[in-house]
């Protein structure tokens, strides 16, 4: 059996990958952090097939134990402060887990190499947060970076290192530059499942606000479930190489938010939503749109969900979490 290890895997995208590559007959070795980390307990009973190994991006170390525990062919590095609201407030230790994390691992894979035979491949969760004030639309591989956050600034970090050390000491080693993808499974800090889960609320009577930032920063949204796929076929093919993972569609926060109204029957919905400078950022992406032709042509990779049914499916997941936590027949 194949033998993967991933970093992050409490996240949306480390539980989807998880399930995916579990389906397809992999062994599934989940680096978690800390002591009773809760969020490993509540993974361990949703994926009982997660082998839990201990590690820290920020500690080499426990990087190089967890490898030589898992044994892994394939290594999959997610994990990162991943809210870029959040680095703008803890800038160092983005820089040191988001950033530096990535060096940390591709030494702990360099140590431990794997045999020459089947070397350890690596991918690297680079981000469309690193074209910040894009210089090009749509976005490809070959646009230039201008990153607009510590978050972003550390993403291009990770992003340059993976090329580095597959140029210097030709590891197997991939970046996918992932536009945001979501799904039930996302957080509630990130936009997409704050409007969606209150949304739902509102519904239910439950909640009688949204209160937001910009709404008129466009993303280019896809499904988190999509886009683990893309990730693994990145580490099937016979070179390393980096990759665009997008829909090629963009749309406003205040479009996601008409959406997801519409989705519960909410037409007129600005009675509904405020703004709060304090969810205004020091300094925004205002447009991420990409272009995934190379995964396309070079991966066979497509997008499966359009942009409706991923906010329908976001709604309609939080109404029924939200009515049976309060007991509210649907
Ligand atoms: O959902 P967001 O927090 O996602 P953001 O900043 O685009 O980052 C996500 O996607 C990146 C890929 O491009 C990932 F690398 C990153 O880890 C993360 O997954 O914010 C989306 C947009 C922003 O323009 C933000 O200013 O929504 C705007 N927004 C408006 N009101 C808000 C809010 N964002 C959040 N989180 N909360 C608000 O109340």
């Amino acid at each position: 059996m194949p033998r993967a290890f991933i970093t992050g895997i409490t996240g949306q995208d480390g539980r989807h990958l998880a399930e995916f590559l579990h389906g397809r007959g992999y062994d599934v070795y989940g680096m978690v952090k800390g002591q009773s980390n809760p969020r490993a307990q509540s993974l361990v009973e949703e994926m009982p097939f997660v082998e839990i190994v201990p590690g820290d991006l920020a500690d080499l170390p426990s990087l190089v134990a967890a490898l030589e525990l898992a044994q892994p062919d394939e290594v999959y590095n997610l994990g990162a402060i991943s809210f870029v609201a959040l680095s703008f407030n803890q800038a160092e230790l983005t820089a040191n887990i988001t950033g530096l994390g990535v060096l940390r691992m591709l030494e702990a894979i360099r140590m431990i190499g794997g045999t020459q035979n089947n070397p350890i491949r690596f991918y690297q969760a680079s981000s469309s947060e690193m074209f910040g004030k894009v210089r090009e639309t749509p976005q490809t591989e070959g646009t230039p970076f201008h990153p607009r956050s510590p978050y972003g600034c550390a993403k291009v970090f990770g992003h340059n290192i993976v090329v580095n050390y597959r140029e210097s000491y030709g590891l197997y080693a991939c970046s996918g530059i992932l536009f945001n993808h979501e799904g039930p499974r996302r957080g509630i800090e990130f936009v997409t499942r704050k409007v969606s889960n209150a949304v739902a609320r509102i519904k239910l009577g439950l909640q009688h606000e949204l209160v937001l930032g910009n709404l008129d920063a466009k993303r280019d949204w896809g499904y988190a479930g999509d886009y683990v796929e893309a990730m693994w076929l990145m580490l099937q093919q016979d070179e390393p190489d980096d990759f665009v993972i997008a829909t090629g569609e963009t749309h406003t926060v205040g479009e996601f938010i008409e959406r997801a109204f519409a989705e519960v029957g909410i037409d007129d919905w600005s009675g509904y939503v405020r703004q709060d400078p304090k969810f205004f950022r020091p300094a925004e992406v205002d447009l991420l749109i990409g272009d995934a032709s190379k995964a396309r042509e070079q991966l066979g990779w497509e997008p499966r969900m359009a942009f409706s049914e991923l906010v329908a499916t976001m709604v309609q997941h939080d109404l029924a979490t939200e009515a049976a936590k309060a007991g509210i027949a649907l």
